[in-house]
């Protein structure tokens, strides 16, 4: 068994197993790993025909089944398990040898484990893998960080495995040293929140305002899908509002709770955004409705309060309605897509990382939750111009807001007049028109600052900072 595994994998739940078995299918040797052994024999009963294992039960069993420079990637529970893995079995490695961590960390995680290994002279390679257990055995979407050294003995396998996107191209890119990888597998899954978030009041506003049931709205979505919303999401979306439930015969949704969960990267996302000073504010939004979904108490407590509820239209308006969502939809999608390329950009800025955003958005081509032939057109963007200030600086994009708008605001009309919230829509347009104002009331807020707190402030006019006398004669001093 000895120095025969081109890669092996530590931590065989769903994730782990499914990439084990997409390496071997692919013609790697894999050595097996996992801290209850009976999962390791499991997946070679079950799926042994399917490539070439080498089944461990020990750490030092598990390093010596690989070949030097040795691929050691853990996809275990992200956090402490990751740490005890880690300490496990890097005494066990050598110089030149990785480890690649496959697990939603956080990316000062991966910084941290990445800094303490260099010494060791042990390549720590944080890498986002997206796509789920179906993604995982049959190519998701992979954000490796960590060193060029380590890509250049990693990246061509983590091609084979990976998703390949419409034009055949693999659906993984060296995303920067250390921590870039996570980076870009967190801002990916903001993302993902705002566009479900997104779609979810799309599906509202087409419920509640026009009055389709759920299975014209999946018909809808269908439709949608043939276009330029055309995604993974939208897709699933149309699934899942078709579905009717076996023990009572009503539309799936209407049975499911309305609380939704979240694991902690769309709120990562947020946090490392308030940090780097980006706003976000779509993904903000996605994450506070799920927070505000979950408060079922405070739900109940304010269910009478005063406000309109929606009266659906007539057919003939709701069709026209319908169109006007759907532009709404992809506006408000553009500016979420905005506002995360903008935070990874911030990232990259703040850690050197020298992140392609063009590269990014062709990897999320395929394999990956938010995959969307509109990447694409994102990729399109940033080849023609690396330094572009923001998505919405590209023409296409902003001819196609410009064509939008009058559809987006009079979708938020109408949901502020029938009481339907839409905060993904409203946070996205909010943005746009902040972007373009001439003046913010930030001039106000800067004299406010200065008025309690002799917070200084710059004028239009002249360079320097000043500081007006508010307690005494209001005469101008410079600061
Ligand atoms: P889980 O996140 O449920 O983790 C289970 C695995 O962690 C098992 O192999 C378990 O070993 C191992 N483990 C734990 Br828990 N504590 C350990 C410890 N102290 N030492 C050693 N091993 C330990 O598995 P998963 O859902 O397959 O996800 C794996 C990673 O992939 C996670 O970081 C997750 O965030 C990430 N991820 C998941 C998805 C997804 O769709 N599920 C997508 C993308 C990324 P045991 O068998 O002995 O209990």
């Amino acid at each position: 068994m000895s120095n025969s595994a081109q890669i092996g994998v530590t931590g065989l739940a769903v994730m782990g197993r499914n990439l084990a078995r997409n390496f071997a299918r692919n013609g790697y040797t894999v050595a097996l790993h996992n801290r209850t052994a009976a999962r390791t024999h499991a997946l070679v009963e079950e799926f042994g025909h399917e490539g070439d294992f080498v089944a461990t039960e020990t750490a030092k069993e598990f390093v010596e089944a690989l070949e030097r420079p040795r691929r050691l990637m853990i996809m275990v529970k992200a956090g402490e398990p990751t740490d005890a893995v880690i300490q496990e079995f890097a005494p066990l490695l050598e110089p030149g040898d990785m480890i690649i961590d496959g697990g939603n960390a956080h990316f000062e995680d991966t910084r941290r484990r990445e800094r303490d290994l260099r010494g060791q002279g042990i390549h720590f390679v944080g890498t986002g893998v997206s796509g789920g257990e179906e993604g995982a055995l049959n190519g998701p979407s992979i954000m490796p960080g960590g060193s060029k050294e380590s890509y250049a003995s990693l990246g061509p396998m983590l091609e084979k495995i990976s998703a390949k996107a419409p034009d055949s191209s693999p659906c993984v890119t060296h995303c920067g040293p250390d921590g870039a990888g996570h980076f870009v597998k967190m801002v990916h899954n903001g993302i993902e929140y705002a566009d479900m978030q997104l779609i979810g009041e799309a599906y509202q506003l087409l419920r509640d305002v026009a009055g389709y049931s759920p299975a014209q709205i999946a018909d809808i979505f269908r439709t949608w899908n043939t276009g330029r919303l055309d995604s993974y999401l939208i897709e699933i979306t149309a699934e899942v509002l078709s579905h009717v439930d076996a023990a009572t015969g009503k539309p799936f949704v209407d049975v499911v709770q309305d609380r939704a969960e979240q694991k902690g990267t769309g709120r990562w996302t947020v946090q490392i955004a308030l940090d780097l000073g980006v706003p976000v504010s779509g993904i903000a939004e996605a994450v506070f409705a799920r927070s505000l979904s979950g408060h079922a108490d405070l739900r109940a407590a304010s269910r009478e309060l005063a406000g309109p509820r929606a009266k659906p239209l007539g057919d003939s308006e709701a069709a026209a309605f319908a169109d006007r969502v759907e532009q709404a939809l992809y506006a408000s999608k553009i500016v979420s897509y905005t506002q995360g390329f903008h935070e990874i950009s911030a990232g990259s800025d703040q850690y050197d990382w020298d992140i392609d955003l063009g590269a990014v958005s062709a990897i999320w081509r395929g394999g990956c939750i938010i995959r969307a032939a509109f990447l694409d057109r994102i990729r399109a963007a940033y080849d023609a111009r690396p330094d572009l200030p923001s998505l919405l600086s590209d023409e296409t994009f902003a001819q196609e807001i410009a064509a939008a708008q009058d559809d987006w605001r009079e979708v938020l009309v109408a949901a502020t007049r029938q009481g339907v919230p839409a905060p993904g829509f409203s946070a996205a347009l909010a943005y746009y028109d902040a972007l373009r104002a001439d003046r913010l009331p930030a001039a106000l807020t800067q004299g406010q600052r200065d008025f309690f707190g002799a917070h200084t402030y710059r004028r239009v006019d002249r360079e320097g900072s000043f500081h007006t006398l508010w307690g005494g004669d209001r005469s101008e001093v410079e600061a």
